[in-house]
This record gives C-alpha cells, sequence and structure tokens, in this order.
C-alpha cells in the first residue's frame, strides 16, 4: 500500500513538473505520449485508491468538478484597482507628486493585460485556493475553475504559504477558435478576450474553463517582506521561481522618459502580442517607497494605469440602409468603405435609432471615424465636419416598413420604429427561425442572428431559399463575421439537413398544436408525408393524443393550396418525406398505456424503463392522474402509490415488472 501511495506522489510530481516546462517555461521535457501515459496510469490508481488521490492532482486539470454557488472568499488584504490616466501629462503628474514627497523613484512598467484579476493562495506549498476581486474585500471562490488553468501551479517550489495575485485571461487564438465555434452553432459572439475570460471563470461546471484554455500571468506579491523582498522587480523574479508564470516583458525604467519609451514601444507592438492588452501598469519598484506613498481609500499611490485610446480610422459613409427584426424593430445601418481596424474589416456598422443619426449629425457621403465598441463591435464615432464637401445629402427616417411598405410606427416615449403589420414578411423570420432549430430539422449554425442577416439580405424569405443558399456562397462569406469555412459548413449542414426523418419536417412546418412529440407520433404511424396529406379529420382523431383541434388544424393546413405547393417544392429539393425511426414495437402491457415510475427499481433506472415504455408506444408521465393505466412501484416510492391507491390504478411491483421485461426480451 505505501508502495502505491509513493507511486502515486510520483506520478503526480512527474505530470505536474511536465505541466510546468511544457505550459509556462514553452519547454517540453516529455512526449505527450509519455505524459498520457503516465496521466492514464495516475488515473487509474485514483480509481482504484480514492483514499490517496490528492484534490490538487494533475488528472484534476481537466474540470469535472461542479459546484452550486459561488462561495465568498474575503481578502486578507484588501484587493485594490489602479487608477486610470490616459495621457502624458497624467503620467508626468504621478511622477511629480512622488518627486515632491521626496523620493527618487525608479519605475517597473508592465503591460496591462486585459483579463480579470485573480488571487491565489498557497499552504505549505499546495494550492489552497482562487478568489475573484469581487468589491476588493470579499470576492468569490474559484478554486474549482482555477486548478484547471495548466499554468497555475498546484504546488509551488518552496513548501511555503503564500498569496500571490494575477490576471486571468483568454489569448487571442483561443478567443478566435471559441468564437467561431460559436458563430457556426448560431451564438452570440464573446467581445473580448476579457468578457470571454471572464465568462469561463464565472461557470459551475469546472470542465468548460477546462475546455477554454485560460492562462495567467502573475504581477503582484501582497506580503513581500515575509520574503525578505524589497523590489517589486526582486518580488516577481521570487513569484517566476515558484513556478509562477510572470510576464517577460515587464522592465525597470529610471523616469518619466523611460515609462513614454515603454509605452510608445508597446503601442507599435501591442497588435503582435498573442494576448490582448489595454495599456501599461507603472509601479514605484521600491517597497519601502512604496509602503511610504500608501494608499488612498480606493488606489495604491505607487502605481497607475496607463490606458492605450481606442484605435480610430476614418472611411467613407456611403448609404444608411434600414433592416427589420423579428419583432418589427426598424435598425438603421451604416454602410461603409470597407476599412481594417484593429486587424478585421469593417464594412457596416449599426447607427441604432433615428435619434442616434440625428445627434451626430450623419449625412451620407460624410467621413467619419470609426472605432470598435469593446474591441469587437464597430461604431460610428462622429463625423468630420472639416471634410464635408457640400454634396452629402441629408438623413431621411423611413416612413414605411422597408420589406411590406406599411407605415412604421414610433412608440410613445421610445426612439425606435416598428412596423406593426402581423403579416409583414419580415414575422415570417420566426417561422424560418422555428423551421432550422434544434427540435425541427437541427440546422447546426443557423442561429437565428444569422437567419435575420440572410432574410434582411433577401437571401432567404421562404422555407425553400434555405436550399437555395448556396447560390450566395460568394456573397455571405464577404460577409462580416461569417468566413468561408463557417459557411461550406452551414452549407454542408443544410444540405444534410434533407435526410432528416419526416417528424423533424412536420414539426418544423409550425402546423398549430403540432409539438415535436406530436410530430413524432404522426410520422411514426402514418409513415409518409403523403399518407399523412390525405388524411381526413376523423381519421385523424381515431389516433390517442390527437383531440378535436389538433385533428382540425392538420387537415386545414394540409388543404391550403400554397402548404400543397411547400410541400411539393421541398420534395423536389430533395427534403427526406419518410418516416426514418425506429419502429414500434407492440405489447399489449405497454402499448397505448399511460405509465408512471415511482420510487427506486432495483435491477433497472427510471430512464431505461421509460425508454422501453416508449418503444412499445406507451406514454410515461411523472404525476399519477385518473388517466393513469399502471403506476410501477419500486422501493420508496412516497405519495404517488398513496395516490395509486386511491385512485385505484393497478400497481406493479418490481418482480411484475422483472417478469414482463424478461418475457419481452428486454432483460
Ligand atoms: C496593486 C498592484 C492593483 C494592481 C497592481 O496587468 C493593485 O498591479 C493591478 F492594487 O490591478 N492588469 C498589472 C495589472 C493589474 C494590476 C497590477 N499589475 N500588471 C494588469
Amino acid at each position: 500500500m505505501e508502495d502505491i501511495k509513493q507511486r502515486m506522489e510520483e506520478l503526480e510530481q512527474l505530470l505536474e513538473e511536465a505541466n510546468y516546462n511544457y505550459y509556462v517555461l514553452d519547454n517540453p521535457t516529455i512526449t505527450d505520449q509519455e505524459f498520457d501515459k503516465y496521466l492514464r496510469e495516475l488515473e487509474t490508481l485514483e480509481e482504484k485508491y480514492p483514499e490517496y488521490a490528492s484534490l490538487n492532482s494533475p488528472t484534476k486539470r481537466v474540470g469535472g468538478m461542479v459546484i452550486d454557488k459561488f462561495q465568498k472568499i474575503t481578502h486578507k488584504i484588501p484587493m485594490l484597482s489602479l487608477p486610470d490616466v490616459f495621457n502624458e501629462s497624467e503620467i508626468e503628474a504621478f511622477d511629480e507628486r512622488i518627486r515632491k514627497s521626496g523620493f527618487h523613484p525608479e519605475y517597473v512598467c508592465e503591460l496591462k493585460i486585459d483579463g480579470l484579476s485573480v488571487s491565489l493562495r498557497y499552504e505549505n506549498g499546495i494550492f489552497y485556493s482562487g478568489a475573484t476581486r469581487g468589491n476588493g474585500t470579499v470576492g468569490e471562490d474559484i478554486t474549482h475553475n482555477v486548478r484547471t488553468i495548466k499554468t497555475v501551479p498546484m504546488r509551488i517550489k518552496k513548501p511555503i504559504s503564500i498569496e500571490v495575485r494575477g490576471e486571468i485571461y483568454m489569448a487571442k487564438e483561443t478567443l478566435a477558435r471559441l468564437n467561431a465555434k460559436r458563430s457556426q452553432n448560431g451564438q452570440a459572439l464573446l467581445q473580448n478576450c476579457r468578457n470571454a475570460a471572464a465568462g469561463s471563470i464565472r461557470q459551475l461546471d469546472s470542465s468548460i474553463a477546462a475546455e477554454r484554455n485560460l492562462d495567467t500571468w502573475i504581477y503582484h506579491l501582497p506580503n513581500p517582506l515575509d520574503y525578505g523582498i524589497h523590489t517589486h522587480y526582486e518580488a516577481l523574479e521570487f513569484m517566476k521561481e515558484l513556478g509562477f508564470k510572470t510576464n517577460p516583458e515587464s522592465r525597470k525604467v529610471k523616469d518619466v522618459q523611460g515609462i513614454l519609451d515603454f509605452i510608445h514601444e508597446y503601442t507599435e507592438k501591442r497588435g503582435y502580442l498573442p494576448y490582448d492588452i489595454d495599456g501599461v501598469v507603472v509601479k514605484v519598484n521600491d517597497l519601502d517607497m512604496q509602503r511610504e506613498l500608501g494608499y488612498t481609500s480606493k488606489y495604491p499611490r505607487w502605481a497607475i494605469a496607463y490606458k492605450f485610446p481606442a484605435e480610430e480610422v476614418l472611411t467613407k459613409l456611403t448609404d444608411i440602409i434600414f433592416t427589420v427584426g423579428r419583432t418589427g424593430r426598424i435598425t438603421p445601418n451604416a454602410v461603409l468603405d470597407p476599412v481594417i481596424v484593429m486587424g478585421s474589416t469593417v464594412k457596416r456598422a449599426t447607427l441604432h435609432n433615428e435619434d442616434y443619426i440625428l445627434e451626430k449629425g450623419l449625412k451620407i457621403g460624410d467621413t467619419v471615424s470609426i472605432r470598435k465598441a469593446g474591441d469587437v463591435i464597430p461604431e460610428v464615432v462622429e463625423v468630420k465636419l472639416e471634410r464635408r464637401l457640400g454634396n452629402e445629402k441629408d438623413f431621411e427616417m423611413i416612413q414605411n416598413c422597408p420589406i411590406c411598405g406599411s407605415p412604421l410606427k414610433k412608440k410613445k416615449d421610445q426612439v425606435d420604429h416598428y412596423c406593426m403589420n402581423p403579416n409583414c414578411p419580415a414575422r415570417h423570420i420566426e417561422g424560418l427561425i422555428h423551421f432550422v432549430s434544434r427540435h425541427a430539422m437541427n440546422i447546426d449554425g443557423f442561429g437565428e442572428k444569422i437567419m435575420e442577416d440572410f432574410f434582411n439580405l433577401g437571401f432567404i424569405k421562404e422555407i425553400p431559399d434555405i436550399y437555395h443558399l448556396d447560390v450566395h456562397k460568394n456573397d455571405l462569406i464577404e460577409l462580416e463575421g461569417y468566413g468561408n469555412k463557417s459557411v461550406d459548413n452551414l452549407l454542408m449542414a443544410i444540405e444534410e439537413s434533407k435526410n432528416n426523418s419526416l417528424e423533424r419536417l412536420l414539426f418544423g412546418l409550425g402546423i398549430g398544436g403540432i409539438g415535436d412529440k406530436t410530430a413524432l407520433l404522426l410520422a411514426r404511424k402514418f409513415q409518409t408525408m403523403e399518407n399523412l396529406m390525405t388524411k381526413t379529420k376523423e381519421e385523424l382523431l381515431k389516433i390517442r393524443d390527437i383531440g378535436p383541434i389538433l385533428a382540425e388544424n392538420i387537415e386545414n393546413y394540409f388543404s391550403n393550396v400554397d402548404n400543397q405547393a411547400l410541400i411539393h417544392n421541398l420534395k423536389e429539393l430533395g427534403l427526406n418525406m419518410k418516416f426514418l425511426g425506429e419502429e414500434l414495437k407492440t405489447s399489449d402491457d405497454f402499448t397505448d398505456k399511460r405509465f408512471v415510475v415511482t420510487g427506486t427499481i432495483s435491477f433497472m433506472g427510471r430512464d431505461e424503463i421509460e425508454r422501453i415504455i416508449e418503444s412499445y408506444g406507451g406514454k410515461a408521465s411523472s404525476s399519477v392522474s385518473s388517466k393513469t393505466d399502471v403506476v410501477i412501484v419500486g422501493e420508496n416510492p412516497g405519495s404517488k402509490e398513496t395516490k395509486a391507491r386511491e385512485l385505484q390504478i393497478p400497481i406493479w411491483d418490481e418482480e411484475k415488472l422483472y417478469t414482463i421485461l424478461k418475457e419481452l426480451g428486454e432483460i
């Protein structure tokens, strides 16, 4: 036993060391195969001997721990933020203030990482907790997620107790990859690296943080005196020696000129760094000096954060076009001569509403400055009046819906205009979004926003247009946010959806009252679209679970010539019109009966039992009523059994269920 415990400790150390060399030093010492081999050996041992498994084992870095809420952690030393400055004169004022106190400071310049601050605590060299800044006094316990960050050591090189602080961030490339995936799935894009990192850390399930490949830069030691350290720069070196990832760009400078040089250098280099920075942090290097300068109620007096100005680029506003949302809301959009802002091409920017345009005084043909709000969403900052030539056109708000032509209304005290026509084709969007949605045709990568874009661009007006989208392929690739690859994936998903089983199409058509369950029932019962289309109300009513309203809706839908044409059209386009799912088995015991399963069945899980019931055309529900045919009762059944007895509903015990399943060959 001692041997095993020892081997497990050895493996932990070996893997942790390999992790450090790979992620922090960027200098792998063993191959991936070796790493996996050791990791698997440790996993196997941990499964067999959970009593020896360490909470900070390298196996825990893949996540899997789920908490139900964030606990609070009180910071022993408050976790403050830095005062922002925006120009050279404010930096000079900072230096002057310090010199006036009689000091001759040396400074350390650091990159200001755009992430979220974290405090890490270690007890006797072992990782103990991770906490957010919170309000500076009390933060949130994010230990489970921090453990998944590969550059956070689970044991440091000295067996000491220590707190260090730094920034959790997401690399630019990681964000790009994550957003590409989100765009394919129709999810909203994450605005910037900071939001992405913060969102990942705020997850209760640590598997999500683990997948997000977060990283750290450690830059602050709250208790330097405990370790006999006298300058901030030494503190950085000390933390690096302990195994933390400290930023290699940090530099000692002698004076304001040194600070300005550093700022200019990184204003240039910023775009080439693999992570986002939003400025430069300047700290007094000498720790005695820091202590004497002290703190205000909010900030240290010995450090400032210089923030880079947002990059602004000039371009021409060539037009203002209007789009209609799902709710009928009208949005004006700036059409711009394409320009590159912070690394990507901008051709459009939202102008929000009429008032926004009037406030900015925009005319068509104006030269405007563009920047990216939150570094992602393009925004028109202002018009360059000095560039006006006199031939610019006044902006005029439209009075009619660009889609249906009906008059627009502005609701009282609101800024937005709406198309009020409930039959406006813009409202079709809702039906189109439903058609591609998960439980309907399940077209991966086709979210609400994408449908709105395609609709407004006129690429998709009716359901069949979805299957003609390939003719717009080149236009799509040109659009912001849709790369070559994501367009290919989308077109492929659309093509694949043609093979869906009938029930998905049936549900997707949006026939009143037909949910996914009813669609499945109908598809299974009638097998083909053709067969279903010719059924009368009376024939439909014979099916259990189809009432008079549903039967009428179905009959009405299929007797409408437009709908018949739509289905014909879809068939021509190659959509499958047959039921492809599993055939129902039948059994006198299960078919067409309603069941409630309650209590614990010793030989099978409830989900499995319900699945079997449904595979015979029975129905499993959760509450007992007079409509229930059978209640299956396991151990500790509770009130459902009592109710069944009150209502005199037949009860099956474990044995009875077992016998029936055995006879049917299900076990
Ligand atoms: C003291 C020192 C706050 C910070 C600090 O890259 C303090 O040092 C702080 F009260 O917020 N974002 C950095 C960064 C942030 C801080 C810091 N150093 N490099 C950053």
